[in-house]
């Protein structure tokens, strides 16, 4: 019995040995230390043994056990290791692959041209104010000295929500938010969507966008106005161009201008893009009309102030050579990607 044992323990140790998957060394488990197992059997055998051969071999028996049990750890582990290895050699990874690109986004070109102007005039000592795009009558028109019967207010031209509200058909109503809040001195400029009722076209559409600006202090006069909106327009157009006010008309401003630039494109010769007259027409201004800061609760015996706006979309237009407004709201890629 000792030699059957010790004859066992030979045999499974070898076939331990050769081995060479996890399965295998299971089989082997079941075959040498299994229930029907061969050790098993002569465990089971034990009890016809004389009482005196009997510890003996019950304690080579266990030792055999415990060997084979032993070996089938160790190759076990082995072979775990080994599998390891295999799948980390398959998934390594090749790194003098080229990366796959990553395709960086873009400002969109409305976006591009309020960005270099709310940083210009940041860089002036400007703060930025914002306003909600649903007003009311108030605001948008009566506070703007606009009266009843002006052809604005129509039905016809303002998108009317309901009630006493509308959607802003220019950015002012923030400016008479900021004046009725905070009082001079002022130094803002908003940015925004406008709405009015037009019919969708190469130069019209519903949705538009403006930048308007207001200061008032003590001692204000036309002059500071002509200096920012000079350093305005060569900041946007370009160092040499000329500026050219020309009298106009708003009701909230007293006296009011109309600001051109001379063309960048034909430097004042007269082109297509300024229909030969060799200018463009950017900008609107004048004197903030007393009438307009009384009615915010300025005094307006000790405080003077220009206000301006400007048509966003006409200066994207003008600055990168875009023929329809329309271009704007296509998010056609084609187009985007030129910025
Ligand atoms: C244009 C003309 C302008 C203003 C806007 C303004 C605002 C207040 C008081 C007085 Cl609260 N004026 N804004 C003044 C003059 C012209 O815009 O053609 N925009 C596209």
């Amino acid at each position: 019995m000792e030699k059957k044992l010790k004859d066992l323990d030979k045999e499974a140790l070898e076939k331990i040995k050769k081995s060479n998957d996890i399965e295998r060394l299971e089989k082997l488990q079941v075959e040498f230390l299994g229930k029907n197992g061969k050790v098993t059997a002569v465990l089971r055998g034990m009890g016809k043994l004389s009482p005196e051969k009997r510890p003996v071999v019950g304690k080579l028996a266990n030792e055999v056990k415990e060997n084979i049990e032993g070996e089938l750890k160790t190759r076990l582990n082995e072979l775990k290791k080994e599998e390891e290895k295999e799948r980390l050699k398959k998934e390594t990874i090749d790194i003098t692959l080229p990366g796959a690109e990553v395709s960086r986004g873009r400002l969109h070109p409305m976006q591009l041209i309020i960005g270099q102007l709310e940083d210009l005039f940041l860089r002036m000592g400007f703060s930025i104010e914002e306003g909600p795009d649903v007003e009311t009558d108030y605001y948008n028109f009566e506070a703007l000295n606009i009266p009843k019967n002006h052809p604005a207010r129509d039905m016809q031209d303002t998108f009317y929500v309901e009630g006493d509200f509308l959607l802003r058909t220019h950015t002012s109503p923030v400016q008479i938010r900021t004046m009725e809040k905070q009082g001079p001195p002022i130094r803002i400029i908003t940015v925004g969507k406008c709405y009015r009722v037009d019919e969708l076209d190469a130069t019209h559409s519903p949705v538009f966008h403006q930048l308007e600006g207001l200061v008032i202090d003590r001692g204000i006069s036309f002059s500071h106005l002509k200096g920012v909106l000079i350093e305005v327009t060569r900041e946007i157009f370009g160092e040499e161009r000329e500026v050219r006010f020309r009298p106009s008309y708003f009701p909230f401003t007293e006296p009011s201008a109309e600001v051109d630039v001379s063309c960048f494109k034909c430097q004042g010769e007269g082109c297509p893009l300024c229909s030969r007259t060799g200018w463009l027409e950017i900008l609107g201004a004048g004197m903030v009309n007393p009438r307009v800061l009384e009615m915010s609760g300025i005094d307006s015996e000790k405080y003077t102030g220009f206000a301006f706006g400007m048509g966003l979309d006409r200066m994207a237009m003008y600055k990168y050579e875009i023929e329809d407004i329309r271009h704007l709201w296509d998010n056609d890629l084609r187009f985007l990607k030129q910025f």
